[in-house]
């Protein structure tokens, strides 16, 4: 099984996650296995609007007009944080494929040219219906730092992000199931 997944995994990236870095950029793939159906996954990662739904570190999020491609959100993050703000474009978004794609254009952080991919993707874990998410982006890597860091810096806080997208997802799963009287 592990294999299998390993295989779908692979042939995910290569199909939706390309991003091309260019020299100065750094890009990487995080993959998260989730005990929860896929539609109660993509329920929480399809709103644009909401990402307080599960990003741990969003304090505050306000879109102006109707959901579309070029929507624009302005984000407020929790404080402690490297950052107060962040302007994100909503870039791709596919509810039949389950595929969002953010770009950030702005706000008072170091992200420059930061651009994600997040597909959600049915897999069966334990013999019950599950989901794999994977998430890749490219960034700059800003001056006076190196690949690595910004690398291991994104990278820690999309773990945040997928970790709480797990948490919650299994919550409202659970709930399912109880609301079945399957427990
Ligand atoms: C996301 C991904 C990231 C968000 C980062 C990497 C951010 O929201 C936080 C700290 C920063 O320094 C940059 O999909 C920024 O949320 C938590 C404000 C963009």
């Amino acid at each position: 099984m592990i294999e299998l997944s390993g295989q779908m995994e692979a042939q995910y990236i290569l199909r939706h996650h390309q991003h091309d870095p260019k020299d100065n950029q750094c890009s990487s793939s995080l993959v998260k296995h989730i005990k929860a159906p896929v539609g109660i996954v993509w329920s929480l990662v399809r709103r644009f609007d909401e990402p307080q739904k599960y990003k741990p570190f969003v304090s505050r999020c306000t879109v102006q007009g109707d959901l579309k491609i070029g929507s624009l959100r302005h984000v407020n993050v929790k404080s402690g944080l490297p950052a107060t703000t962040s302007t994100e474009m909503l870039s791709l978004f596919d509810d039949k494929e389950h595929i969002l794609g953010i770009r950030i254009i702005g706000g008072d952080h170091r992200l420059k040219n930061y651009s994600s991919i997040l597909t959600v993707h049915p897999e069966t874990i334990d013999g019950e219906e599950g989901t794999m998410v994977i998430e890749s982006f490219v960034v700059d890597v800003p001056e006076g730092n190196t690949k690595e860091d910004t690398c291991y810096f994104v990278k820690a806080f999309i773990n945040y992000n997928l970790a709480s997208l797990c948490a919650v997802s299994e919550r409202m799963a659970g709930r399912d199931r109880a609301g079945l009287g399957n427990v």
